[in-house]
């Protein structure tokens, strides 16, 4: 597949697309964005809901690939979550197939795999394969969209890379973020890997940086030709100085998705 070059970002309003709004243009993409949440000042933005099928196909026509970003990022009740991130990605993915896009990366989450026990010192990193263990409705979404992405590549040649993102921010706020910090500058090397790569089929990879206390294992990510740069442990003397070291008795501590099995945080709206 030649290198993609223009690239439909959908979620382009929210936390992880802004940050890649500012981050992937230096990679040499033209990024045509999407969002059901309008974004001052951009002229190539499309403000429509991953419901509106007529809008989606026309967004897709004639990109290279999409990053599909859009839709709900946490907890929420089980009929929201089926209509904007089950259907909504299944709307994406009809509207790719009948435009002939290639490629898609999938914005997919830890939290389909959230009810695994964190790796104690000494145990083996989390492989990508490990069964999935969704925490809440939201991570039983990205499990139907890894689904979904690998039934679009065997029956009709779309190609995938589900990226299970730990936390991408700014900088990590908590000691479990530690383990699965995703730095911005590391997604958009590693959503460039998964743009670019050769034949990714449906490549299922975890998203972070190189953490010294990292929980999963990126060796697939890797494969991709992602190189991380950054590591959050420079953060960690502040942080377990604030909230100490991670507690086995602590239930919020005791899986990969940390609170999200306990007290999911919920969508406000
Ligand atoms: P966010 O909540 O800040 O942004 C989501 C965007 O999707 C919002 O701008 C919202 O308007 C849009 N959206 C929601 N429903 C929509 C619909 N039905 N139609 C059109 N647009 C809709 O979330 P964030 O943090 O930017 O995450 C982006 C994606 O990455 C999400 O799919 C999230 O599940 C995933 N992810 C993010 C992580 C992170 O650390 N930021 C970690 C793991 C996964
Ligand atoms: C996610 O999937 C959420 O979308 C994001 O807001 C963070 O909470 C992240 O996981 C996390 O696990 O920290």
């Amino acid at each position: 597949m030649p290198a993609p070059r223009t690239v439909l970002l959908t979620g382009a309003a929210g936390g992880l697309g802004t940050l890649m709004r500012g981050l992937l243009p230096a990679y040499g993409y033209e990024l045509r964005l999407f969002d059901a949440t309008p974004i001052e000042g951009e002229r190539h933005a499309i403000t429509a809901d991953l419901a509106d099928k007529d809008a989606l196909r026309e967004a897709v026509r004639g990109v290279d690939a999409i990053i599909h970003l859009a839709g709900i990022s946490l907890e929420a009740p089980f009929e929201k979550i089926l209509r904007a991130n089950i259907e909504g990605t299944y709307n994406l993915y009809e509207a790719a197939r009948e435009e002939g896009v290639k490629r898609v990366l999938f914005a997919s989450s830890n939290h389909a795999v959230g009810f695994t026990p964190r790796p104690r010192e000494g145990e083996p990193l989390i492989p990508v394969d490990t069964p999935r263990r969704p925490d809440t409705y939201y991570g039983l979404s990205k499990c139907f969209g890894e689904d979904l992405a690998q039934l679009y590549w065997d029956l009709h040649g779309v190609e995938t890379v589900s990226v299970r993102i730990g936390s991408c921010f700014m900088e990590p706020t908590s000691v479990r973020m530690l383990s699965v910090w995703l730095s911005p500058g590391d997604c958009a090397r590693l959503f460039h890997a998964a743009l670019t790569a050769e034949d990714v089929r449906h490549t299922v990879v975890y998203g972070s940086s190189a953490n010294t206390r990292l929980w999963w294992d990126l060796s697939t990510a890797r494969g991709l030709g992602y190189e991380p740069q950054d590591d959050s442990e420079q953060y960690a003397g502040k942080l377990v100085a604030e909230h100490g070291e991670l507690d086995d008795a602590n239930p919020d501590h005791a899986h990969l998705g940390g609170h999200f099995c306990t007290n999911p945080p919920r969508w406000p709206y």
